[in-house]
């Protein structure tokens, strides 16, 4: 017998099945047979990298953590602005144990994030197809700012993160600069010909924005019309200005979802006292005030 005390233990019992219940150790299956294979690493993350010009390059293992030889069959072409190089040439038999490598190159063409896939097959029974992403992204001379993102924040509505009729939101913008120099006094405006939407908050104040990097401020804040249909398109033009560059412009959509009752989602900001003899309609009526 075996006495394990679980209170300091910690550790991990490998192959170990029908134990249950012992805290603070995990459990992990038994080890299994035929060709695994494992592609390191998992994400190829190239950073900023001047348009025109190459990363340096990113080295890919692809081992064989199994107990009998691995088949791989293919290995996927990103396509531009991605390029592998010294792959091995296919079908590649691999030993229990032996690793391939190959390389990845990013080459920008143009500013901006680029993202890419390579998927690789092989005789992995339970993964037939390991899939590698790539991320980079292009800078260019000078100041480059692009609208990047806009997150829908429903505090004050149904908090699903999803801009509904009869909601008030906050849209905090993403910005990124994917130039060389830091952008200065950056100020980002939305305008909308949209009649789904009222505008209470049209100007996100950046301020300085360094190079190579993202960043996200509140400032944009508005209303869906009330009984907005769902799956409503509203569209939003971006005007990005800095003291020492564009102005930049571009432009973005947000689609509804289901509208919220009439009169707006019911919001308790402080606990009242409702008397028992309120009705319902009397007791919304209070809470909406
Ligand atoms: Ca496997
Ligand atoms: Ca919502």
């Amino acid at each position: 017998m075996i006495t394990i005390d679980t209170s300091t233990a910690v550790g991990t019992l490998v192959g170990a099945t029908g134990v249950q219940g012992l805290a603070g150790l995990t459990f992990v299956p038994p080890r299994q047979s035929g060709g695994q294979i494992a592609v390191h690493p998992s994400h190829a993350e190239f950073g900023n990298v001047l348009v025109g010009e190459s990363s340096a390059p990113v080295a890919i293992t692809v081992r064989n953590v199994g107990t009998t030889s691995l088949t791989v069959t293919a290995i996927s072409d990103p396509g531009p602005p991605f390029i592998l190089n010294n792959l091995p040439s296919l079908p590649l038999v691999l030993a229990a144990g032996e690793v391939a490598t190959f390389e990845a190159v990013f080459t920008p063409v143009q500013a901006g994030e680029a993202a890419g896939v390579v998927t690789i097959a092989s005789d992995d029974a339970d993964d037939p197809e390991v899939q590698l992403s790539l991320t980079g992204y292009g800078i260019v001379p000078g100041v480059s700012l692009a609208f990047s993102s806009v997150r829908i924040v429903d505090n004050a509505g149904n908090q699903d993160g999803i801009a509904n009729g009869a909601e008030q939101m906050d849209l905090p913008a993403k910005l990124r600069n994917n130039g060389t120099e830091a952008a200065l006094g950056v100020q980002a405006t939305i305008t909308s010909t949209s009649p789904y939407v009222t505008i209470y908050g049209n100007n996100a104040n950046f301020g300085t924005v360094a190079t190579g990097v993202s960043e996200e401020r509140y400032g944009w804040y508005m209303r869906v019309a009330e009984g907005t249909p769902e799956g409503t398109e509203i569209v939003f033009t971006v005007t990005i200005t800095a003291s020492n560059a564009g102005p930049f412009t571009d432009s973005f959509a947000i689609i509804t979802g289901p509208p919220l009752p009439a009169g707006g989602p019911l919001v308790l900001e402080s606990v009242s006292v409702i008397d028992a003899a309120q009705t319902l309609a009397e007791a919304e009526s209070y809470l909406r005030q």
